[in-house]
């Protein structure tokens, strides 16, 4: 999964792809370096981020989920609000991507099961604002997992398929470094499941801080390529059916070496 942020403020690459001309021709790049989808999303969920309306939201997104369906780049809409996913199903999105995983939005479930798309359930706590407040954890591997599994009985129980939704550990999303890390490191506890598992660990600050120059400045957001592609390898290595990356051509580099080394097992 491609990541484009039609935003001004996203953490990684605010702002670079706000017009709409940009952002088709790097969601194009992106299909053509090998993602399988490209996910758009009109809101920044950066910690600290201030939060923009529904409105204004869509006025990013829409024209560009249309030019992409008819460029024959699938696409998936990341949002929290089910107005937003339902403006971007019609323009051609085929899955939601929602960091709340229904919990930002009550109506979210209904618009996904009338649908009948894909869902992915990511792990969450809070909004941007307030969310690193809410990192508290005795064990975060399995409050992560039943928290998850509550987000799953509630989709089943608003009528989604089960073979709809997807899983996400919420990597950065009310976690400090040493959770990401530990979810990473058990990355099985999810799979096991039974769901497909999405992890988005790219350019992420548990990454810029492990990369810190020797006088503590976090490696910037734009040189930790390798360490993403990295991430990406341990992930799927781990079970993981996908992982949602800026820079693609990295990711399917180190998953190419990883698909050789299974052929030659
Ligand atoms: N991370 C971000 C945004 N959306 N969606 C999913 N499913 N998983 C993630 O980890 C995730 C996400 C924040 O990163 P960005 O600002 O680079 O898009």
């Amino acid at each position: 999964m491609g990541v484009l942020n039609v935003t001004p403020d996203s953490f990684s690459d605010g702002g670079r792809f706000a017009g709409i001309d940009e952002a088709v021709a790097h969601a194009v790049a992106l299909r053509d370096d090998g993602a399988q989808i490209v996910d758009v999303g009109g809101e920044s969920t950066r910690p600290g981020a201030a939060r923009v309306d529904a409105e204004t939201e869509i006025a990013r997104v829409r024209p560009v989920l249309r030019e992409l369906a008819s460029a024959g780049v699938r696409t998936s809409i990341d949002t929290t609000r089910a107005v937003v996913a339902e403006a971007a199903l019609s323009a051609g999105a085929s899955v939601v991507n929602d960091v709340s995983g229904g919990l930002a939005d009550p109506d979210m479930a209904r618009v996904v099961a009338d649908a009948g798309v894909p869902w992915v359930l990511m792990h969450w706590r809070g909004h941007s604002r307030t969310m690193q407040e809410l990192a508290t954890y005795r064990d975060v591997v399995a409050e992560v997992r039943t928290e998850l599994c509550a987000r799953v009985d509630a989709a089943l129980a608003a009528g989604v398929d089960a073979d709809r939704l997807i899983l996400d550990p919420g990597l950065g999303f009310a976690k400090r470094p040493e959770h990401n890390w530990r979810l990473s490191a058990h990355l099985p506890a999810l799979v096991e499941l039974g769901f497909p598992v999405l992890v988005g660990a790219s350019r992420k600050s548990y990454l810029g801080s492990l990369l810190a120059s020797p006088d503590g400045k976090p490696r910037p957001v734009d040189e930790r390529e390798f360490a993403t592609a990295a991430t990406s390898l341990l992930a799927i290595q781990a079970g993981a059916w996908g992982v949602r990356v800026h820079n693609v051509r990295a990711t399917v580099d180190a998953l190419a070496v990883l698909a050789a080394t299974r052929e030659a097992e």
